[in-house]
């Protein structure tokens, strides 16, 4: 991240950040790119923005369309408890897995872009729907960008997850690279970071520092760089373990974390044992899960399912009405309460919440009285008693 801008483009990056409407970032963000000096040390920022101005420019023209009761070839309603977006080189099979994985009938082809659009599909793994939307590469067979690079990059932001497609048998490691880097270049990360940090603007008062974890610079620093971007009054909350240079980017770039599994396809073209060695290298390399699978072999598909399933990070709940449990559970966020529960359920029978009956792994007694705090678990099941 290059630190010595002028003065002029920090402050307008600053007015980009935190402008409210699309018009107005991409307007910003132009003017900006524009005041950004030419040089080997702003090649990768300059490149970001870039990518991140055609982004904002194919979201706009579709909201645009949408507006004017046009149709929309590249918007997917979600569907579900969950959207799963599959991502990957051109013919690394991400149809013929949506196709296993779930009821679609996406098209099939042994020639590179053969999906020209987005195409949902519905999986049920563990009594749960969950969709998966396949789309149309983002990059070609020899890792170049394709023309739906940027509209299909916008559907995987705004997904749960990603699936990211490679095809096992044209050097998997290279093409998981590129996928990275693309991304990032897009303001899309596969690695959890280690910090996070909140700009909020703010009247008056000067900049005030709010830290949640450690700094690894002095404060006077990171209040220094705000400044240095125009800022004058703000709150900025850093959560997590941060260096100067990790704040200035989440300030400037703005990137958002994706949760990812990776599908290492056509692994009986390189063996069972050959395919556990290559995915074991992908897995050190990058830090992600990595599952080999054959569309050929449904015991990898069942472990895909499993893998995106446990990556959701999403817990199973029956509930229970008059002692009949529900063939169908309700999905939350890990780590949710018995009150959530409530509320997704209905506001009325969060209001009024007096306690609740808990069998299943959270509670060490079956059908334990429990209060509105506690913890569930996957799996549980749940009668609530209000009045
Ligand atoms: N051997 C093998 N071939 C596969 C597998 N998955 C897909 N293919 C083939 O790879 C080609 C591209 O598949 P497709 O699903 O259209 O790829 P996409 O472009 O990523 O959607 C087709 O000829 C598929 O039959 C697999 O697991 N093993
Ligand atoms: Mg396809």
């Amino acid at each position: 991240m290059p630190t010595n801008l002028p003065a002029e483009a920090k402050a307008k990056l600053a007015e980009y950040s935190s402008a409210r409407t699309i018009e107005e970032k991409v307007a910003k963000l132009e003017e900006a790119i524009g005041l950004i000096p030419d040089h080997k040390g702003t090649e990768k920022l300059r490149r970001q923005l870039r990518k991140r101005l055609a982004d904002l420019r194919s979201e706009m023209e579709e909201r645009r369309r949408r507006r004017t009761g046009g149709k929309d070839e590249f918007s997917v309603e979600k569907e579900g408890w969950a959207q799963i977006a599959i991502i990957g080189p051109a013919n690394s099979g991400k149809s013929s897995l949506l196709n296993v994985l779930t009821n679609a009938k996406s098209p099939v082809a042994d020639y590179p872009l053969s999906t020209v659009r987005p195409y949902p599909g519905m999986m049920l793994v563990r009594d749960a729907e969950i969709q998966l939307v396949d789309l149309p590469p983002v990059l070609t067979v020899d890792l170049q960008p394709t023309g739906f690079t940027s509209r299909a990059v916008s559907v995987a932001r705004n997904s749960d997850l990603l699936l990211i497609v490679l095809d096992s048998t044209s050097d998997p490691v290279a093409q998981l690279e590129v996928i990275r880097s693309l991304l990032e270049d897009h303001g899309i990360s596969l690695k959890r970071p280690s910090c996070e940090v909140k700009v909020q603007r703010t009247d008056g008062g000067g900049i005030r520092l709010v830290v949640l974890g450690r700094l690894q610079c002095r404060a006077t620093e990171v209040i220094e760089l705000m400044r240095s971007y125009g800022y004058s009054s703000a709150v900025l909350k850093v959560i997590g373990d941060a260096t100067l240079d990790e704040i200035e980017e989440q300030v400037i770039v703005q990137p958002v974390y994706k949760r990812s599994v990776v599908a290492l396809n056509k692994s009986d073209a390189l063996g069972p044992e050959r395919a556990r060695d290559v995915a074991r290298l992908l897995a050190e390399r990058s830090g992600l899960k990595v599952v080999p699978t054959s569309v050929h072999d449904h015991l990898s598909i069942e472990d895909l399912k499993e893998a995106l399933f446990g990556s959701l990070s999403l817990i199973r709940v029956y509930t229970q009405k008059d002692g009949v449990v529900s063939n169908k559970p309700l999905l939350l966020p890990e780590g949710s309460t018995v009150l959530e529960l409530a509320e997704m359920i209905h506001k009325e029978l969060a209001r009024g919440f007096r306690y609740a009956r808990v069998w299943g792994r959270s509670v060490k007694v079956q059908g334990q009285r429990v209060g509105p705090d506690h913890s569930l678990s996957d799996g549980d099941v749940v009668e609530i008693k209000a009045g």
